[in-house]
């Protein structure tokens, strides 16, 4: 569907337009009355920039990040599926550099504005992983941002799936940054192997930081105090937090990420995985996520 053909069937005035975007792949634009704007890429339904009411910018995007077919977005929010991390699949899995579609566009009795994207399996992805999938990703943009994660499973076999919205959420100054809410909760270091436990109520950033934290409480903060705001990151259904940022070396090691970008980012990413994840023929899993910015 082309753009004209997108505005035409999808488009709201004022509330929903496509255009676009870098790369000259298609990108849409939610805009809510508050004065709440967000971008989402139908490339990978990868949210690339969510602004407040006060107009400010809360997710991070890389300056060197591409914008190409096949290729992942460096920044806002990668959609994970089936695989987090490194595995048999391409990394973080198969769907976060491919075409979505658009399958709704409203605006909620709440005036919140919605669009429900969708990705279905193909002969590519059947060639990597054997089995058909229906995912869909539901933004929906009001005083807060919410989307909700959703995978259907419409074949005659379970499959077991992994899934995470790896949000890169833009700081003033990581070294000005805190993170509440993961005390006493269970996590696995990529960097460091082995099971711990979170000691800290009160976590800074000092190093690379690569965690998962499992069983995951349903609400952290993230204290960005160099922009004077906190970010609440609430959860349902997603049973795991991954906390990451490439500090210094990792950075220079990332093409698509620059040497000093560490410094103005920190990926909380809500996710589902380490519990058996297996979803049966006919059933579906949803996972909603709702971002709201505290003196945006
Ligand atoms: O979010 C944690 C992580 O798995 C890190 O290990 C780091 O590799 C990051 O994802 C980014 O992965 P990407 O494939 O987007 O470079």
């Amino acid at each position: 569907m082309n753009l004209e053909q997108l505005q035409q069937q999808f488009g709201i005035s004022n509330l929903v337009g496509f255009a676009e975007g870098r790369g000259g792949m298609t990108r849409v634009g939610l805009a809510h009355a508050s004065g709440a704007r967000a971008e989402i890429y139908l490339h990978g339904a990868h949210i690339t920039s969510w602004q407040t009411a006060r107009e400010r910018e809360v997710l991070f995007m890389s300056c060197a990040s591409h914008f190409q077919e096949g290729t992942p977005i460096r920044g806002g929010i990668p959609v994970i599926f089936p695989q987090f991390g490194d595995g048999p699949l391409p990394k973080h899995g198969l769907v976060r550099a491919r075409a979505w579609t658009v399958v709704r566009t409203a605006q909620g009795a709440d005036g919140a504005v919605k669009i429900t994207l969708r990705l279905e399996d193909d002969a590519q992805t059947r060639a990597l992983w054997p089995h058909p999938f229906c995912l869909q990703l539901t933004v929906s943009l009001g005083p807060a941002l919410t989307i909700e994660f959703t995978v259907k499973n419409p074949g005659s076999a379970p499959f077991p799936f992994q899934a995470a919205l790896h949000t890169y959420f833009q700081v003033a100054d990581i070294t000005q940054t805190s993170l509440f809410g993961l005390q006493g909760t269970a996590f696995e270091d990529f960097l460091h192997p082995g099971p711990a436990v979170e000691t800290r109520a009160v976590i800074m950033f000092d190093r690379e930081t690569d965690r998962i934290y499992v069983n995951a409480p349903d609400r952290v903060v993230l204290d960005d105090r160099g922009n004077k705001r906190k970010i609440a990151i609430a959860k349902s259904d997603m049973n795991a937090i991954v906390v990451w940022n490439p500090w210094i070396e990792k950075s220079k090691r990332l093409e698509d990420f620059g040497d000093d970008e560490y410094r103005h980012m920190v990926c909380i990413e809500t996710s589902h995985m380490r519990a058996p994840a297996v979803l049966a023929p006919g059933a579906q899993w949803s996972g909603r996520t709702t971002l709201t910015c505290e003196n945006g």
